[in-house]
């Protein structure tokens, strides 16, 4: 049953939705050190759209130099990060911020779509599904009353009943005064929908890193090495023994609303940064644009190790 309140990971969120512009990747040769990032020289194309902000693309070192065991401590890395690698992107237009509430919501009232977290779960996707765990619903964040070990996830995220992305923690809970807020509780197909809506697309990996970098290189988070300069909060992170105390010392238990933590170098309002996985724990839910999606890139990005990005996140406490 645990196993598979776990896999039922289809409401799990995605919050990023990252949607914008032109690709055209190509491999360099890997280095396993980090090299200055070398922005395109091509002019920004003009008007920009609302709400989005130019990555000027360029070659750049993707990846992370260490690996971790993707515990909330900082600096981490995903062990599929490594080796850091040159890749080379094209300009492209990406939303400053995470989509919202109030911009998801407009999407829902001129398409009726219904996300997946809202869609009961059929015997045919989860065959080895209890009839009784068919249940529409999504991942929520529920810590537990003590310490428990960081590599168990389970320890901390519940499969609730009736959440989904109007109701984030559940069918008592809503988004009333939360128009600003990154929408929560959406699954990867969620995301596409909303972006072809919108005329966008959702980034890849490749992209989404060289805007979360903001044109710095091997740095630990998006804004240098140090994690609070000055004394100042630069993104919504855990403060305290996680999961169970949050000592919310930056004002944020859970999500924050966009624009509420300072743009990295390229203007787009990133949390946290680093490595691909790690820049979205912060709630890090990016929007971006796009004219154009050349079929090619999808497979030059696949070849650099460089996939669509499926970023989770969540963070629906
Ligand atoms: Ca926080």
């Amino acid at each position: 049953m645990l196993s598979w309140v776990l896999s039922n990971i289809r409401g799990l969120v995605v919050a990023c939705l990252c949607i914008y512009a032109a690709i055209a990747h190509a491999e360099t040769p890997a280095s396993s050190t980090f090299a200055p990032t070398i922005p395109n020289k091509t002019s920004v194309p003009s008007p920009a759209p609302e709400g989005m902000v130019w990555i000027p693309g360029g070659e750049f070192s993707m990846g992370a130099a260490i690996s971790g065991q993707g515990s909330h401590e900082m600096p981490m890395a995903s062990n599929d990060s490594g080796p850091v690698h040159r890749v080379r992107v094209d300009g492209f237009w990406m939303d400053a911020t995470a989509v919202t509430n109030e911009q998801f919501e407009k999407f829902v009232k001129a398409t009726g779509y219904i996300t997946i977290a809202e869609r009961t779960p059929t015997k045919e996707e989860f065959p080895t599904a209890p009839a009784e765990n068919l249940v529409a619903g999504s991942v929520v964040f529920a810590p537990p009353n003590h310490e428990v070990a960081l590599n168990d996830h389970y320890q901390w995220w519940s499969y609730v009943k009736g959440a989904n992305w109007r109701h984030p923690q559940g069918p008592q809970s809503d988004i009333k005064g939360k128009e600003k807020y990154p929408v929560v509780q959406i699954a990867y197909p969620d995301a596409e929908a909303y972006a072809r809506w919108a005329g966008k697309r959702l980034p890849t990996e490749a992209e989404f890193e060289f805007a979360a970098r903001g044109g710095l290189s091997g740095k630990t988070y998006v804004w240098g090495d140090e994690f609070r300069p000055g004394g100042k909060w630069m993104a919504n992170t855990w403060q305290g023994k996680f999961p169970v105390k949050n000592a919310v010392e930056d004002g944020y238990a859970g999500i924050a609303p966009v624009k509420s933590f300072p743009p990295n170098g390229y203007g787009r309002l990133i949390p946290l940064s680093l490595t691909r996985k790690s820049a979205c724990i912060a709630a890090a839910h990016f929007f971006a644009t796009s004219s154009t999606a050349h079929a090619t890139s999808w497979a030059h990005a696949a070849r650099a190790k460089s996939t669509p990005a499926r970023i989770i996140s969540g963070f629906a406490a």
